[in-house]
């Protein structure tokens, strides 16, 4: 508070400051109505810099700042949680507690008077919020043992929540799992990928439907074109070449390109397609690709891998089949269709690397050959789980993430 020199005689300061008007009330002066009292009167003060102060707002000060100690104080000595709780009805009470009462009276002080007020009274009730806040924890955090001797072990501990995996992680790790024990290690590719890696090593030529961008998520560009300046500068999109990769395939690629059979990965990871979203249809899914690439390598090893997965992953009833199907970078190339709770269920394709793609990463199609597969991770984990709509794995819903 600044340092005042009295312009006019007034009464001795009383309890928490109320020098011109003292309280009905014994204990404590700052919860009475003084201002009414200093209303009348108006006496005015000096600062030490020559600033007046109104009486009214001397008063208001001197009131805050007895509430502080006295409240802090409180908060400080309180043994148990009863006493802070005590504490904190008296001096920081809703309707009438000590601080209130001050408060209310802030609309009594005088305009020009009222951002001094405004500035104590909220440093006020920061400092008594902070005691509380420190007397609480010192209560509650040591269940009252410090301060009053006890130690109650009945007195139920706070639950933390805990988050968790969420399930496709959990998925992607299981079958990471299972496919490392019959060898496959995990390769990583990028999710923005250039044309060569998603389209052209993978045998699909410029004007194949798959590079549709209509089936796509290409990659654009602003480029500067014209203009001087930061304000005056003309941007246009470009198209760039870069997409969002819509299959795992392009990880064959990479593996392939930076390594010498024999190869035996899988890869896991997100792809995208603008597919819109349905039951069993999402723009973003994840797909698990198998590789295995050997002198040797048949279409039976294909069908033995992706049967002893299954029956790892769903279950040891689960049948395996094989429909005719088309994929540029597979020779033959086939639908994987798993026989499960009655039915036959697809969940990806496979088939033999077609001898082009061997070529395009610089292997001898005649010294080795090698079987691919991918399946979609959403739909593996729906099944398993009984889920029936995919949409509900990206919900955010925790209700229903909880639940793994
Ligand atoms: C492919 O993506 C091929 N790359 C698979 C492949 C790999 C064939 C290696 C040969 C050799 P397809 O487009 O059918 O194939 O997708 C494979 C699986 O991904 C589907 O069977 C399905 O399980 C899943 N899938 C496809 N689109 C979606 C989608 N929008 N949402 C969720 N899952 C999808």
């Amino acid at each position: 508070m600044r340092s005042l020199k009295r312009s006019e005689p007034r009464s001795p300061p009383e309890q928490y400051g109320l020098g011109f008007h003292r309280s009905e009330r014994a204990v404590s002066g700052f919860e009475t109505a003084f201002f009414s009292g200093a209303r009348q009167h108006a006496f005015f003060f000096e600062s030490g810099r020559g600033e007046s102060m109104s009486a009214n707002l001397e008063a208001f000060l001197a009131a805050l700042a007895a509430v502080q100690d006295e409240g802090c104080g409180a908060f400080r000595d309180a043994q148990q949680a009863s006493d802070v709780e005590a504490a904190r009805i008296r001096f920081l009470g809703a309707k009438s507690g000590a601080f209130k009462e001050i408060e209310k009276q802030f609309a009594e002080i005088e305009k020009s008077e009222k951002r001094i007020a405004g500035m104590k009274l909220n440093e006020v009730k920061t400092a008594l919020k902070a005691a509380l806040d420190t007397a609480l924890a010192a209560v509650q955090g040591e269940q009252g043992g410090a301060r009053s001797g006890t130690f109650d072990m009945t007195v139920p501990g706070v639950e933390l929540s805990m988050g968790h995996v969420h399930p496709i992680t959990q998925t992607i790790d299981h079958l990471k799992e299972i496919m490392g024990r019959m060898g496959f290690e995990a390769a990583e590719g990028p999710e923005v990928e250039d044309p060569w890696h998603n389209f052209v090593a993978l045998n699909i030529p410029e004007d194949h439907p798959a590079r549709d961008p209509l089936d796509n998520f290409y990659l654009s560009t602003a480029r500067v074109i014209g203009g001087e300046g930061p304000l005056s500068e003309v941007h246009r999109t470009e198209p760039m070449n870069y997409l969002l990769r819509s299959q795992t395939s392009t990880v064959q690629i990479r593996v392939m390109e930076s390594r010498r059979p024999p190869i035996r990965v899988i890869s896991l990871g997100r792809v995208y397609r603008p597919d819109a979203p349905d039951a069993t249809h999402y723009p973003m899914f994840h797909q698990m690709e198998g590789l295995m690439v050997d002198a040797g390598v048949t279409m039976a090893n294909l069908k033995t891998v992706l049967r002893v997965f299954a029956n790892n992953y769903l279950g040891s009833d689960v049948q395996i089949r094989f429909r005719p199907s088309f994929f540029p970078f597979t020779e033959p190339s086939v639908e994987v269709d798993f026989w499960w709770n009655g039915g036959w269920i697809e969940f990806g394709g496979a088939g033999m690397v077609d001898p082009a793609v061997l070529t395009a990463v610089g292997y001898d199609p005649q010294e080795v050959t090698g079987f691919a597969f991918g399946l979609g991770v959403e739909r593996l984990c729906m099944r398993r789980h009984g889920i029936t709509d995919i949409r509900d794995l990206y919900s955010g819903d925790l209700r229903f993430l909880n639940q793994f």
